[in-house]
């Protein structure tokens, strides 16, 4: 019965290949034209996968803040470009040289890819592989300085090396993770972005010790999930800070002991915190991405030996300016890229751990809508009532 059932997989990817491999594929896909415009649902051509290339069937891509940031302009990005990097899908086709999957895999894409070759990917300390396009002057093309994407007659951007919000897109071999076939692929495209993000920065960056206490500023999908992994590493008081009170319902059934708005108190919050725990909390962890509150839960955590973590992604050209005797005094202050976590390794072992249950993601899914929705998606994230919405194409 299993080999029947091969050879009719087989046989029908083959036929599907037949039809699409490397030919050039038209498609549906959101462009963004410019900064604070919707997103334009358009047809475009996506060309075959070139050397070390894969062309990947998007079958769900969730929305995170972080794509909102190149609407807003706060994360600047060349335009057009097609945006999305929480996704997963099913390879459609595979380029020269692809050593590591094959058609009709099950796949992650990865906005932080891992070479396996660059200092950080040989490194034990670090995760951000050299060949990202995360830099503050990002080229939103693939490797060979060209796109894979057309529409009208335009070349169209990618987006850090992934572009989900399309029907088909191409990735570097390095920024692709193969996952368990079994795994419900409208789940776990959450595994490509806002889960791990903030799991990871409690588990891989921080490192957070059972009975700390921590502090999360911001409870979107990422912010919850550093509040997961709060709970997961068995941490003691776990205080979530938001302006949106309505966050704070599932922030406590996910593993919150307290949650506080800022808004409710007269002096600033890292007082308040201060006051709350003595001497500030063991980490904290900025999930929103400003510097306001990047400064504010720095001094929340503890004078000397506290370690505050950056998530949210700093805004495009704004400084920060803070009394250096934060620091002197003994705190840490870190960044974390996509968890800490190197991305082809890590991927596919967190879906086999959500498919053993010792994770849980639907909690973090307020809303599933058809691709088509998209705008919808991206306001129900802007007036706060969604936590992570789903696009499944
Ligand atoms: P989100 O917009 O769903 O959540 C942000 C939360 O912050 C919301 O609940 C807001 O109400 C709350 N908030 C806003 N302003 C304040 C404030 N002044 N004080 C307290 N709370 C406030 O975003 P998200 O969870 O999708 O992403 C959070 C950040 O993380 C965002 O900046 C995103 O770009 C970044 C991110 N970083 C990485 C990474 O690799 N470091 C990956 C993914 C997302
Ligand atoms: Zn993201
Ligand atoms: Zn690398």
């Amino acid at each position: 019965m299993i080999f029947l059932l091969c050879k009719r997989v087989c046989f029908y990817s083959l036929l599907f290949l037949a039809a699409t491999t490397c030919k050039v594929i038209k498609c549906k896909a959101a462009v963004l034209w410019e900064a604070n415009k919707p997103f334009s649902l358009e047809e475009v051509e996506v060309a075959p996968p070139k050397a070390h290339e894969v062309r990947i069937k998007i079958v769900a891509t969730g929305i995170c803040r972080s794509d909102d940031h190149v609407v807003t302009g706060a994360l600047a990005m060349p335009f057009p470009i097609i945006l999305g990097h929480e996704a997963a899908g099913v390879i459609e086709s595979v380029g020269e040289k692809v050593t590591s999957l094959k058609p009709g895999d099950a796949v992650i894409p990865l906005f932080v890819p891992q070479c396996g070759e660059c200092r950080s990917c040989l490194s034990t300390k670090g995760n951000l592989c050299i060949k990202n396009d995360l830099s503050s002057s990002p080229t939103g093309l693939m490797a060979d300085g060209t796109t894979r994407f057309t529409c009208k007659g335009k070349a169209i951007h990618h987006f850090v090396g992934t572009s989900t919000f399309t029907e088909y897109t191409v990735v570097h071999e390095t920024a692709a993770a193969k996952i368990d076939s079994a795994a419900p692929l409208e789940k776990v495209c959450l595994i490509g972005c806002g889960f791990s993000t903030g799991y990871g920065a409690v588990l891989q960056t921080a490192k957070v010790e059972a009975g700390s206490t921590c502090a999360v500023f911001g409870l979107g999908g990422v912010g919850l999930s550093v509040v997961m992994g709060c709970k997961a590493a068995g941490a003691s008081r776990i205080i979530a800070v938001d302006i949106n009170k309505d966050k704070f319902a599932k922030a406590k059934e996910l593993g919150a002991t307290e949650c506080i708005n800022p808004k409710d108190f007269k002096k600033p919050i890292h007082e308040v915190l201060t006051e709350m725990t003595g001497q500030g909390v063991d980490y904290s962890f900025e999930v929103i991405g400003r510097i306001e509150t990047m400064t504010a839960a720095l001094a929340s955590c503890h004078n000397n030996y506290g370690v505050s973590v950056i998530v949210g992604v700093p805004p495009a050209a704004q400084k920060i300016s803070f009394d250096p005797m934060l620091i002197f005094s003994g705190r840490t202050w870190k960044g974390s890229v996509f968890g800490g976590w190197k991305s082809k390794d890590a991927v596919p072992k967190l879906v086999a751990d959500y498919m053993k249950k010792k994770f849980v993601l639907d909690p973090l899914i307020t809303h599933t809508l058809p691709f088509t929705k998209i705008n919808e998606g991206f306001d129900l994230l802007r007036t706060g009532k969604s936590i992570r919405s789903v696009l499944v194409l």
